[in-house]
């Protein structure tokens, strides 16, 4: 019996990845993987090329995805766990280092047939290296908080139906590439209210880089700044 724990526990350790399993909307869960599209595993992508970097694994379409409704405003929260739970280990593994980053595409027509492609979406919120002294990252943050992290969806975004694209990348492997661990998720939303704004965008693929000093990079140097990969956060 011991033997067989042991062996389970090893087995934890190895896998030690995760993925998007929770959205709340302004507080209120919105159930198990819901609005979400399901990757087949809690791997990580390490490609910065792949497609998959867009929405994880099978993430190019949400056809058996229902899409939420939101007004623009609202806060949003995404929650991760390593596996099919809410406690018994950490959410996400505490070995898993680096910067929180949330993007958001509008779909052509409907989120359910939006694939992502193209310089689509927009960096509104990010957290990296939070305090160099105690070398606290924002994915510390998020193993305290339950798995979770938030952000506001602007009110100057407009109206239409929605990709929201969380990402953690974790940087424990990163000082060669690939190293760095992209663990994405993608929710789908149809946003009310909003404006006029035109915000930049980038693609995703296509704007990382596996020389960018945000994503090739030893952490275990007293580091003392991160810049997330990905360009600067768009203020609204
Ligand atoms: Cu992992």
């Amino acid at each position: 019996m011991k033997f067989a724990l042991g062996l389970l526990a090893t087995a934890a350790l190895a896998n030690a990845h995760f993925t998007m399993q929770y959205t709340w909307v302004n507080g209120v869960d919105q159930g198990k993987n819901n609005f979400i599209r399901i990757a087949p595993s809690n791997n990580p992508v390490t490609d910065v090329n792949s497609k998959d970097l867009t929405c994880n694994v099978n993430g190019l379409s949400g056809a058996s995805v229902s899409t939420g409704t939101i007004s623009a405003g609202t806060t949003i929260t995404l929650e991760w766990h390593q596996h099919d739970q809410r406690t018994g280990e950490d959410p996400i593994s505490a070995g898993h280092k680096g910067p929180v980053l949330v993007y958001v595409a509008k779909a052509p027509s409907t989120a359910v047939s939006f694939d992502g492609q193209g310089a689509v979406w927009t960096k509104v919120y990010q957290s990296g290296l939070l305090n160099p002294s105690t070398q606290q990252w924002a994915t510390d943050v998020v193993n305290t908080n339950g798995g979770k992290h938030s952000f506001t969806f602007p009110t100057s975004l407009p109206a239409g139906e929605y990709l929201i694209r969380a990402e953690i990348i974790a940087l424990h492997t990163a000082s060669t590439y690939p190293g760095a661990q992209f663990y994405v998720g993608c929710a789908q939303f149809k946003v009310t209210g909003g404006g006029s704004a035109n915000p930049p965008k980038i693609a995703l693929p296509g704007a990382y880089k596996s020389s960018d000093p945000g994503i090739t990079i030893n952490i275990y140097n007293n580091l003392q700044s991160y810049t997330p990969p990905g360009g600067a956060v768009w203020s609204g």
